[in-house]
């Protein structure tokens, strides 16, 4: 390959959400050319539910904007939708990127329970845009770089070690290489599942180059390039639909709310900061694939069960003079609350990867910035009762 790896034009596909945009800043003050793409559909789904992120976050105009004053960089911006295919094709032909980041979907399990409205809307919007991309991929970008945001999530929680992608199976003497083997646990995660299946066509059948980053849950206030300037902020959300775990349990333990494990709490997912999202995204941009190739990094660099994690915000909030409580609350969820759980993840360490892990102080940190904008929280949006079956059904499968 002829390009220089060090300075890539990058197209970031969902630039207006928790991820994309910090990961815009990061990129561009790296030296790297970037645009971002956003139909701002995330500002659509927060006023249908009725929530908000935590800090007030300006437009993306107003962001980009602020973004050049404050770094002398310039953020490309293209407004449009990902399941209309001539946009995604024009925006490709027109920014000529070296790759992709592909952020642009619908990112919450609990969004995707509420009803079937919102399960087919989720599927219908996550792997109609993946397949416009792969499209227009290969017709007008066949040698960019497709880094797509996957999940832990794909893989559920089987009961043998999880590989990073893929699995050898031995059948009747002989051995083949598949994806590895997907128990999603909601409708949200299962449209992630299809979107790496269609992945792994497009690379198989038109020799397109992806990595596929299946992420943990991410946890974070604030990177480097937000904190600069309060215009610059992210939309870190605390409420039941779009807040995870970690960045929850901070917002409970400030507002003097119920820590929220659901059931026994021994869930165990994979973890990372978003700061050690921001370093994977580039490494993999760094690095790669190759043509034909589609590769699987799984994203995250500690694993924890949801009752410590609680118990981590508890003692840590406690240590500010916050008087915060663990409730093991009644799962909406129907998920193993006790289970084996072995995920590899050494590829992105094996690239450079120095990961940010989680201690007290971190916690600490993250319960402080959070304090400062306490008057925001909205106390009725930390439980909002999505289930993921009615009570008739979850009394069956539970
Ligand atoms: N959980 C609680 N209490 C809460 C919220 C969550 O016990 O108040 C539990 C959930 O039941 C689950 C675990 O914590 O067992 C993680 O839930 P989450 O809401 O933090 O994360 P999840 O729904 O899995 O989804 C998030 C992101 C999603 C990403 C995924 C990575 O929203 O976009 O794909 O994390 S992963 O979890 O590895 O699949």
């Amino acid at each position: 390959m002829t390009r220089d790896h060090e300075q890539q034009r990058v197209l970031i596909l969902g630039g207006d959400g928790y991820l994309g945009w910090p990961t815009a800043m990061y990129l561009s003050a790296r030296g790297h050319d970037v645009a971002v793409a956003d139909n701002f559909a995330k500002r659509e789904w927060e006023r249908e539910i009725g929530v908000q992120p935590l800090m007030l976050v300006g437009s993306l105009h107003e962001r980009v904007a602020a973004w050049h004053e404050i770094s002398g960089r310039q953020i490309e911006m293209f407004v449009g939708d990902l399941v209309n295919y001539d946009f995604v094709v024009s925006a490709i032909r027109e920014f000529r990127p070296d790759a992709v980041i592909h952020y642009g979907e619908q990112p919450s399990a609990p969004f995707s329970m509420i009803d079937a409205a919102h399960a087919t809307y989720t599927q219908s919007n996550n792997v109609v845009g993946t397949l416009n991309v792969l499209f227009a991929l290969r017709d007008v970008a066949p040698e960019a770089h497709l880094i797509k945001l996957g999940t832990m999530g794909e893989y559920g929680t089987p009961n043998i070690d999880i590989e990073e992608g893929y699995l050898t199976v031995e059948h009747n003497g002989r051995s083949h290489e598949f994806l590895y083997p997907k128990t999603a646990g909601s409708l949200y995660h299962l449209s992630k599942v299809h979107d790496s299946h269609n992945i792994h066509f497009a690379c198989r059948i038109w020799g397109l180059r992806a990595t596929e980053l299946n992420q943990g849950v991410v946890y974070g206030v604030e990177t480097d390039e937000s904190a600069l300037d309060p215009r610059l902020a992210t939309s870190f959300h605390y409420d039941e639909v779009f807040g995870t775990a970690l960045n929850r349990f901070c917002v409970q333990a400030v507002a003097g709310e119920p820590i929220t494990p659901y059931g026994r709490g021994g869930q165990i997912r994979g973890y990372l900061n978003i700061r050690d999202t921001m370093a994977c995204v580039e490494l993999t941009l760094l690095n790669p694939a190759e043509r034909g190739e589609l590769r699987v990094f799984n994203q995250f660099t500690e694993q924890f069960k949801v009752g410590e994690l609680a118990n981590k915000v508890r003692d840590a909030a406690a240590e500010l003079g916050f008087k915060a409580h663990v409730v093991h609350a009644e799962n909406p969820r129907i998920e193993a609350e006790e289970h084996y759980y072995n995920p590899k993840h050494t590829k992105l360490l094996e690239l450079g990867l120095q990961p940010n892990l989680l201690g007290p102080e971190l916690i600490r940190s993250m319960i402080s910035t959070i304090a400062r904008h306490a008057d925001r929280i909205d106390r009725s949006k930390l439980v909002m009762g999505i289930r993921w079956a009615p009570p008739r059904v979850a009394s069956v499968v539970g």
